[in-house]
């Protein structure tokens, strides 16, 4: 066991850990449904761009909540940094994760119902005091990983680097849009 781990002992279940101990991705990007990897996609192209190392899982807080249960458990166990949860519909999956885990998880509102994601937006939202979830904008995938980037960020200098050059490129392009507006409402 790694030195500094032992606050939050309390949140594992050793048997997955010893089983799981060679995770090395600092990612985890879980979702409620195999419906909803179309959106996620999105998200890991984000990591590709970054050079970040990730998970992917399929975990229903509703039809799974015994694995979703140990996940979150023992995600920080395993290494993990950060945790996205994305789901739709009554969407408690970030919520879960997010009581059982020390961790920091950003929740993704999945567009998934007659509804628009209004209700996903506010399952994943609306979280009582005490166990917060960064909610992210319906079917906000990329900002999803991009926050998740800028977490890591912290701790990680090389990772801040390409944050700061990620947004001076933002900046930019921006800048060559409006160039190129004035130049054709002259
Ligand atoms: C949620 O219900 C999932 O996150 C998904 O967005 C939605 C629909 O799931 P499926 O019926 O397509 O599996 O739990």
């Amino acid at each position: 066991m790694q030195k500094g781990k032992n606050s939050f002992l309390h949140f594992a279940n050793k048997t997955n850990i010893e089983e799981e101990s060679n995770v090395m991705a600092k990612v985890a990007v879980v979702m409620g449904s195999d419906s909803d990897f179309p959106l996620m996609k999105k998200a890991l192209d984000v990591f590709k761009q970054f050079g970040i190392d990730y998970d992917v899982r399929v975990i229903s807080a509703h039809r799974t909540p015994d694995v979703a249960h140990d996940f979150a458990k023992n995600a920080a166990y395993r290494g993990y940094e950060v945790i996205i949860a994305a789901a739709g519909k009554a969407a408690h999956l970030a919520g879960v994760m997010a009581s059982m885990t020390p961790l920091p998880v950003i929740g993704v509102p999945v567009k998934s119902s007659t509804l628009d994601g209004l209700d996903s937006l506010l399952s994943t939202v609306q979280m009582p005091q005490g166990i917060p979830v960064a909610t992210v904008a319906i079917d906000g995938a990329y900002n999803a990983a991009l926050l998740a980037v800028e977490i890591l960020g912290v701790k990680y200098p090389e990772i801040m680097g390409k944050v700061v050059e990620y947004k001076k490129n933002l900046a930019e392009e921006v800048i060559e849009k409006d160039k190129k507006l004035q130049g054709e409402i002259l």
